[in-house]
């Protein structure tokens, strides 16, 4: 096997341009020789028994100008869902306060904009102020930043920002038309810029090639700097959304994405995000196993359900996995 596929050590991560034809190539590899490279890769830069648990709120919710293909929120669709206005501040905190206990150490808050608008950043502000005096990490999605609210982001102290590329270059226009896959990078770029962690993924099952797939991967892990924080969601059908009826993604594959996200990107934390309650336990521990290392808590994502404490609980204790402590700064 040449030696330029055969990286497992961290510090090699940064220098790395990854040729879609080389990740193309380990996609492909007979799926025990895959499982066996993910879990090298993932045991010499981690715990591999520790999972990051991570817990979001909608704090504006539905309405959105948007017209991402998979969403509930978005306004181009019927979903029936209602839309409501930014939460209050307290109650955010309140509900932190509540994942906290619940054994979250991250909280992730996500609306459903285009972009912020400036008459919405001091709350913004205020939340992030709270979520951290709680000791907890944060992390907000909110759409679109430009450089000066990035910078009013990090100022705050925000810890994440996610902001997903989704699919392919190639196959984004088929899913989304009200901005393009630049758009995204160049929030990417700016909130880097800023001096706040990266988290940016995307979704798997919304009709994309493995090719595809296999491309967003590589675009991730070339950015300048790979993204902290790697969420693979697994698409929860709307109905009423553009990708209602879209057919499920083979398990093997998403699998097979899993393992190529942790080699492509040895040091970043890669999340097992939603669609959780349409996998079996198995799938779950296939994934683990594969180098994923992040999930959502809780009984609910922004709109769709997830499994809950009780079920990751005895999940946890079947595979023997264990809470991610928190890093020491936070
Ligand atoms: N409006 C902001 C944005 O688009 O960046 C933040 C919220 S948006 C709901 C966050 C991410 O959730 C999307 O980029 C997408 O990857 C994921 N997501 C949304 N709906 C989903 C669904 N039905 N199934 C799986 N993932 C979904
Ligand atoms: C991400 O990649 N997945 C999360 C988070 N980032 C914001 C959102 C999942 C949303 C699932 C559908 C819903 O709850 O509406
Ligand atoms: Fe709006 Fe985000 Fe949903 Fe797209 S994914 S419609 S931007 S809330």
């Amino acid at each position: 096997m040449p030696g330029k596929l055969n990286r497992t050590v961290a510090t090699e991560q940064e220098s790395k341009r990854w040729i879609p034809s080389d990740a193309k190539t380990i996609y492909n590899l007979p799926f025990n020789d895959l499982l066996y490279r993910a879990q090298t890769v993932h045991r010499a830069n981690f715990d591999p028994n520790a999972v990051q648990m991570s817990r979001l709120l909608s704090i504006k919710t539905g309405g959105c100008a948007e017209d991402c293909g998979y969403c509930s929120q978005s306004a181009h669709y019927p979903t029936g869902l209602k839309a409501s206005k930014l939460m209050e501040v307290e109650r955010v905190i309140a509900e932190a306060r509540k994942a906290k206990e619940g054994g979250a150490t991250r909280y992730c808050m996500g609306a459903a904009w285009r972009s912020p608008k400036d008459r919405d950043m001091d709350a913004i502000v205020a939340m992030v102020h709270g979520v951290k005096a709680l000791g907890m990490e944060t992390c907000m999605t909110l759409g679109m930043l430009s450089p000066d609210q990035s910078a009013a982001l990090a100022d705050a102290g925000l810890d994440y920002y996610n902001h997903n590329i989704d699919t392919s270059e190639r196959f984004y226009s088929e899913i989304i038309t009200t901005r393009t896959f630049a758009d995204r990078l160049e929030t990417l770029s700016n909130v880097r810029d800023a001096g706040i962690k990266v988290c940016a993924g995307g979704i798997l099952g919304m009709g994309e090639t493995a090719d595809d797939r296999i491309s967003m991967l590589v675009t991730l892990a070339n950015l300048p700097s790979p993204p902290e924080s790697v969420p693979i969601n697994m698409l929860i059908p709307i109905p009423g959304s553009k990708l209602a009826d879209a057919a499920p993604v083979d398990p093997i594959e998403f699998v097979r994405t899993i393992a190529l996200a942790r080699i492509l990107m040895p040091q970043s934390h890669v999340r097992l995000s939603a669609g959780r309650t349409e996998m079996t336990d198995e799938m779950q521990a296939l994934c683990f196993f594969a180098g994923a290392n992040s999930i959502f808590v809780g009984d609910a994502l922004l709109t769709a359900d997830n499994p809950g404490e009780d079920h990751d609980a005895g999940l946890f204790r079947r595979l023997g996995l264990k809470p991610m402590a928190l890093e020491p700064n936070t």
